[in-house]
């Protein structure tokens, strides 16, 4: 059985002392429940923050994104053991956000995750389709294509601890989730994809997560689903009491 991830991708928000109060209050609430990977993915700056304070509460402390490079004349980036020094256990790569509004593209993508499975930083691989894609019937056509791209040249033993996230472009922070239907056959697509590149063992075993104005009110929709495993949450994952909730519907 796959164990369930909650993943909570704060963005852009929360400064230091706003991320404190939150996870003061998050701990409050009670434990991070062990059926469940409960993630929480701050800015950079607030990573010692987190891996500080979340230490042996069952909650873990991913990245939003990483660098392809090892160090060096990288201006304003992030190398991955920057982030295993602090304890982060995942790492987005590719999401749409830095696919469209800092043009990351497929090659990018690609080597940063290579970097990630090779370093043993998690990788959430995030995929998705625009709204004109969807309309012209070439959602699947589109994701494939993203995650074959990103996983070019690397082998089923790199592939272990592969999370993807499958995050239509329309739903995200537009408060229009995905139909659990629609996102479950684009779930059931992407492990089809793995099935026939890789073979059955990593297809029923890597996580698929579908995210986009996922809420503590419909989350449970989508976990009814067979081929979803968890989601990754934006706004509704930026108070301690939502955040907790949504663990909570997993
Ligand atoms: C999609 C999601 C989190 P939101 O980007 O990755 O954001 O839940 O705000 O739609």
């Amino acid at each position: 059985m796959r164990k369930p991830i909650l993943a909570g991708n704060w963005k852009m928000n929360l400064t230091y002392h706003q991320a404190e109060a939150m996870v003061e209050e998050l701990l409050s609430l009670g434990k991070a429940p062990e059926s469940v990977e409960s993630i929480l993915l701050p800015n950079f700056l607030c990573i010692p923050l987190l891996a500080d304070k979340l230490k042996g509460t069952g909650y873990q402390v991913g990245a939003q994104n990483m660098s392809s490079e090892d160090q060096g004349a990288f201006t304003g980036e992030i190398s991955w053991d920057m982030l295993k020094d602090l304890g982060v256990s995942y790492c987005i790569i590719g999401h749409s956000e830095r696919r469209t509004l800092y043009l990351e593209n497929n090659s990018q993508i690609e080597k940063k995750l290579r970097k990630a499975v090779k370093t043993g930083i998690k990788p959430i691989l995030c995929v998705g389709e625009s709204l004109e894609k969807r309309q012209a019937g070439e959602a699947k056509k589109r994701i494939e294509g993203q995650v074959h791209r990103a996983l070019v040249g690397l082998d089923r033993e790199d592939l272990q601890d592969l999370v993807i996230a499958y995050e239509p472009l329309w739903a995200i922070g537009s408060g229009q989730a995905a139909s659990p239907e629609d996102a479950e056959d684009m779930c059931l697509t992407i492990r089809q994809w793995i099935e026939k590149g890789y073979g059955s063992d990593l297809a029923e075993k890597i996580r698929i997560l579908y995210g986009g104005s996922v809420k503590p009110d419909n989350i449970a929709s989508f976990m009814e689903k067979e081929n979803i495993d968890g989601a990754l949450v934006g706004g509704a994952s930026l108070k301690a009491k939502d955040f907790y909730a949504l663990i909570e519907g997993v």
